[in-house]
């Protein structure tokens, strides 16, 4: 069998437009607007011979595959890499990449640790971190705002509510940059990303286990089901670290696009200042036209037909939830930013099993620090360029000089 970064080099299915694009290449991973619009033009599916896979940037092809999770399997990574084929560079996480039954037993546990009722009791703490930080930011009104904002918040607020005993904002964005970057090719981005992981990965290691985990925090309701034999505590400690992978890059970068989109469409903030109850749907439509997780992938796990494409088992299928959501037979004038739209069905956390099971917490972050903006701050306006960060699944700000303007009264 030819392999090609760690799956199986399939050829082009019949009918597949064949298209050699690099979608890691740096230019397009910053800005990948042109790239998105060509992928959803050349058809349902494409084939990208440098990496062998097949890729969507279609809605309804996206949402199939993330849905059907029978022919479209998780448990053989959902990167680059085929775990039936070779080892993954950690342990792989006992709910993102399995499927049912397995799956349902961890995604039962997590997600009741994470439920709305078990977030409300956070969000006063939430809303207090937002208006300090916020009010500090004003008093100083130009930042950058990546670190000072969007970092400074999220792995402040977050390990607090996991109940980590010790934080450090460093190491926890840059697990997050080794986990998201793991899924892309094994090129220089992933190797420097990797390259950290001696530092990092023994103090994530650390940072899991039970007798560092306040007793009230979403840390200990996970271990509490090891306690009544739901999960072994072996599985407690990784799905701990499931928090820790997923729930600080993500948060990080919706703030920092948020800030982007309003100081990009100050008439956007306008309306959320008129009306801070708008809050919910304008993060909903950032998600939507930001698409902080970029792609995923799902194995093909048997001989299937999708949108009239043969497509061989083995065949890695990459999504490209950032194109589908701005599919404009599913958005009408995708490109256009508007947070009154409410665009039911983005891909932007993902749909079915799969679905960000932490989107209660990272909406509750987020719009903490919204409501923080539009009660306190008057104007959003670049300061300098903002820079964006390659990553193989993420779409990340690197800078984001910014000046926040005082509410005149
Ligand atoms: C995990 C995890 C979950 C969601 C996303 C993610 C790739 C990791 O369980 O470790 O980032």
């Amino acid at each position: 069998m030819n392999m090609i970064e760690g799956h199986m080099a399939i050829e082009a299915p019949e009918n597949v437009p064949v298209w050699d694009v690099d979608p890691y290449d740096h230019d397009i991973l910053r800005d990948p607007f042109a790239y998105y619009s060509e992928l959803r033009s050349r058809g349902p599916f494409v084939y990208i011979p440098k990496y062998a896979i097949l890729a969507t940037g279609r809605y309804p092809e996206a949402r199939e595959v993330f849905t059907d999770w029978e022919r479209f399997v998780s448990s053989r990574g959902v990167g680059l890499q085929d775990f039936k084929l070779e080892e993954p560079w950690r342990p792989p996480s006992v709910v993102l990449e399995v499927d049912p039954p397995y799956h349902t037993k961890t995604r039962n546990v997590i997600a009741r640790a994470l439920s709305p009722k078990a977030i409300r009791a956070l969000k006063d703490s939430f809303q207090q971190a937002a208006d300090r930080l916020i009010d500090e930011l004003l008093i100083k009104g130009t930042s950058e705002m990546v670190v000072e904002l969007a970092e400074a918040y999220t792995t402040t607020v977050f390990p607090a509510a996991v109940g980590l005993s010790e934080t450090d904002s460093r190491r926890l964005v840059d697990y997050g940059a080794m986990v998201f970057n793991a899924l892309g090719p094994d090129n220089e981005l992933r190797r420097k990303a990797m390259a950290q992981g001696p530092d990092i990965v023994p103090w994530i290691t650390e940072r899991c286990k039970r007798e560092n985990l306040s007793a009230d925090g979403i840390g200990a309701t996970i271990y509490a089901a090891a306690d009544e034999d739901e999960i072994t505590l072996e599985e407690a400690g990784m799905l701990v670290r499931s928090l820790l992978s997923a729930g600080v890059d993500t948060t990080v970068t919706g703030i920092g696009s948020m800030i982007w989109c309003f100081a990009t469409y100050p008439e956007q903030f306008d309306i959320l200042k008129a009306d801070p109850k708008l809050a919910r749907p304008a993060f909903e439509e950032i998600l939507r036209f930001t698409s902080p997780v970029h792609s995923f992938f799902r194995t093909v796990n048997v001989d299937t037909e999708v949108s009239g494409v043969k497509i061989v088992d083995g065949t890695k299928i990459m999504c490209s939830l950032g194109a589908a959501n701005r599919d404009e037979q599913q958005f009408p004038e995708p490109d256009k930013f508007d947070i009154k739209r409410m665009p039911a069905g983005h891909l932007a956390m993902g749909q079915g099993i799969h679905g960000c099971v932490g989107q209660v917490i990272a909406r509750a972050e987020v719009e903490a620090v919204s409501t923080a903006l539009a009660n306190k701050v008057g104007g959003i306006e670049f300061a300098g360029e903002a820079i964006w960060r390659p990553n193989h699944s993420i779409r990340a700000l690197d800078t984001l000089p910014v000046t926040f303007h005082g509410k005149q009264s």
